[in-house]
């Protein structure tokens, strides 16, 4: 009866307390780029009060870059990391028909973000020309993947937006000028190709006080492309409530006109996963079911 019950608490706390909690797990099933359902967030554009931007229709969100240099942002309820926990964001998308390549490198951007105003959940405005006070300052890290540089292998690098910004920014991720590189992988074959479904992480897990620890990763299939992890030591960033995505132009699609085919990149999916550290109450329990397995092994011997 003992071993029974100890081999039942075993099996029943592992999954349950080391398992990931699902914050959002959106699909567009409803076609509308808002939030009328669980799991869902609400998507705007990040470039344009007008929405220039975001398009959704059943099973899709599509980004609207072609010809043009756009974003959009995501918002979710915010998570804040205890020592330990872990907040993973995974991107799954599709390219369009026309894929480009760049001289410059790094122009296909995700970025986990403090959703620290409500009025970032709106379409919003942000340009070379017009600062957005939202986006300024606004604390977040990215990770960025170059496409398709001619004669230059391809790279993932890992930034962290600078607080306070220059001035003069306000762009979010429509130019890195505002962002500390933290490092990068190595350069890496890889290569984005038309009409062909790829997926990317970012990960972050608080490994102490004021230590954060930045995964980013792309593949393509049960193939990794590229990936970087590496550490910030100082002046982390710990509350999280925004996704964003940006596509520098000519990379993605030829038309930057919503409702237009080949316009840009179309999600299938994000899903954003919180794992907390294990309580020690937890460990302890997991460990008494371990001692029941072995007693069990050891009666039946
Ligand atoms: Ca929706
Ligand atoms: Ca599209
Ligand atoms: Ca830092």
């Amino acid at each position: 009866m003992k071993r029974n019950i100890a081999l039942s608490i075993s099996v029943l706390l592992m999954p349950t307390i080391l398992s990931a909690q699902i914050i959002v797990n959106d699909s567009w099933a409803d076609g509308n780029r808002l939030n009328t359902g669980p799991l869902q967030a609400d998507w705007w554009s990040s470039t344009s009060t007008g929405n220039n931007s975001v398009e959704a229709g059943a099973g899709y969100l599509g980004l609207v870059t072609g010809t043009s240099g756009r974003g959009l942002h995501g918002t979710f309820t915010p998570q804040t990391l205890a020592i330990g926990d872990k907040l993973t964001a995974t991107f799954s998308f599709s390219t369009p028909a026309t894929v480009g390549s760049e001289s410059g490198g790094g122009g296909f951007r995700f970025a986990i973000a403090d959703f620290n105003n409500a009025g970032l959940a709106a379409d919003l405005q942000s340009g070379s020309t017009f600062v957005q006070p939202l986006f300024q300052n606004l604390p977040s890290y990215m990770v960025d993947f170059d496409v398709n540089r001619p004669l230059v292998a391809d790279d993932t690098s890992i930034r962290e937006h600078m607080l306070p910004e220059p001035a003069g920014a306000g762009r979010f991720m429509g130019t890195t000028a505002g962002w500390t590189q933290l490092g990068t992988s190595t350069d890496v074959d890889y290569t984005f190709a038309p009409n062909t479904p790829y997926v990317a992480v970012i990960s972050l897990t608080r490994t102490g006080a004021d230590s954060m620890d930045i995964f980013g990763s792309l593949s393509q299939g049960s193939s990794l492309l590229t990936s970087h992890s590496l550490s910030d030591a100082s002046g982390i960033v710990n509350n999280f409530g925004l996704v964003g995505v940006w596509v520098n132009s000519n990379l993605m699609g030829s038309s930057a006109n919503i409702g237009e085919a080949n316009n840009g990149i179309d999600f299938t999916n994000v899903k954003i996963e919180y794992t907390p550290v294990p309580e020690p109450s937890a460990i302890a329990l997991i460990a008494l079911g371990a001692a029941g397995l072995l007693l069990r092994r050891r009666l039946a011997v």
